[in-house]
């Protein structure tokens, strides 16, 4: 261990900005380590903060992790670097991507000197193109550093660490279902994930119809600040999500798919309302997606178990039975403007592993 004289946020596991300057941590370790986190999809959707700076979300969330989506992160820390270096699907990114993962880490290992890093991120998806890659790819560092600094977090706290990231970062922390929790106190110490069931719970399947590899042109954090400071429905969607939430609890754990799905597809629509009531208006769908939305409305009303949901873009996600996935695929890829699918599970947590051996798809 390399023994370093600056303040930390992990004191006695607790995560939360105010406690820095509590501790001191015992420094870091040489040489590098490998994490791989998994993208999540919101079943209960989360958007808009009650604290910014922070990054406390303004609505607890639920989501499902999914196995074929994942980044695969390497960090280490390195005195001779003069400022970190993010190499992302082999392209050094700089600017204001850059920052934000400085900052990260600034926020994580105190304000202080500290060692800059090498942080070597793949995703085996399009990155910022709505397949949450925000999320698998904080989750991975958050566990990454903390594997580097020996800190030992729990899950819970190692959620919160994401978070701070990234919101919907905290729920990539652990497979299968999870919540995202809202918390009441400003210190952030309750906004925790915790996981409600494993990958084993339910074999569902999750297909993303990719209508579009294009980096979106609003990023989630601007657009949910947007939709909280101007969208006329904006109290009403915070003051109906508890129910929503706690409903969607009882369908995951009875398994109860046509209650899921209704549910998500409420919670999609009722999100993408919200932000097209939004000044200025955003709308993260193209002509596919709503092209798509119909097609999988008519399986349905043909009587195939398939709903719905979309996130900040355009892609479709389509939640269904493991049973019907050749025909939707089929219908769904006959969409003009679908490129092609990814077939995904529910997925596991995220963990560190030895970069040869699992290799990224
Ligand atoms: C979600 N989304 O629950 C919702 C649904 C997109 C639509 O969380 O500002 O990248 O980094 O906390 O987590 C995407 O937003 O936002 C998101 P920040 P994040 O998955």
């Amino acid at each position: 261990m390399q023994k370093l004289n600056f303040e930390t946020v992990f004191a006695h596991q607790i995560v939360f900005v105010e406690n820095l300057n509590h501790s001191k941590i015992e420094g870091y370790r040489y040489g590098s380590v490998t994490a791989v986190a998994h993208s999540n999809i919101a079943l209960i959707k989360y958007w808009g903060k009650r604290a910014i700076q922070k990054n406390l979300p303004a609505v607890g969330s639920i989501s499902l992790t999914l196995d074929a989506l994942h980044t695969k992160t390497t960090l280490q820390f390195d005195e001779a670097l003069k400022q970190d270096v993010f190499l992302l699907n082999e392209e050094k990114v700089e600017g204001k991507q850059l920052k934000r993962i400085s900052d990260f880490l600034n926020l994580a290992v105190g304000y202080s000197e500290r060692p800059k890093a090498r942080i070597i991120s793949k995703n085996n998806f399009p990155t910022g193109a709505g397949l949450a890659s925000s999320a698998s790819g904080f989750a991975a560092l958050a566990l990454a550093l903390d594997d580097r600094f020996g800190l030992n977090l729990n899950r819970e706290n190692l959620s919160a660490l994401a978070r701070m990231g990234s919101g919907s970062a905290a729920r990539s922390l652990y497979g299968g279902f999870v919540e995202m929790k809202l918390g009441s106190k400003d210190d952030g110490s309750e906004d925790v994930a915790v996981q409600l069931k494993d990958e084993s719970h339910w074999d569902l399947r999750l297909l993303a119809a990719v209508t579009s590899t294009q980096k979106k042109d609003l990023g989630s954090t601007e657009g949910m600040n947007r939709t909280a400071e101007t969208a006329p429905f904006y109290d009403a969607w915070i003051s109906s999500q508890p129910k929503d939430i706690e409903e969607m609890k009882k369908a995951i754990s009875t398994k109860d798919f046509e209650k899921l799905g209704e549910l998500t597809e409420h919670s999609c629509f009722k999100m993408h309302g919200l932000a097209m009531a939004t000044r200025p208006p955003i709308l993260y769908w193209n002509a596919a997606t709503t092209e798509t939305i119909h097609r999988v409305w008519k399986l349905r009303q043909s009587g195939i178990p398939a709903f719905v949901t979309i996130d900040a873009g355009p892609q479709v996600k389509i939640l269904c039975l493991s049973d019907s996935v050749d025909e939707i695929k089929e219908a769904v890829l006959d969409v003009n403007g679908v490129e092609y699918i990814i077939e995904a599970k529910p997925g596991p947590a995220a963990r560190i592993v030895h970069p040869e051996k699992e290799i990224i798809r």
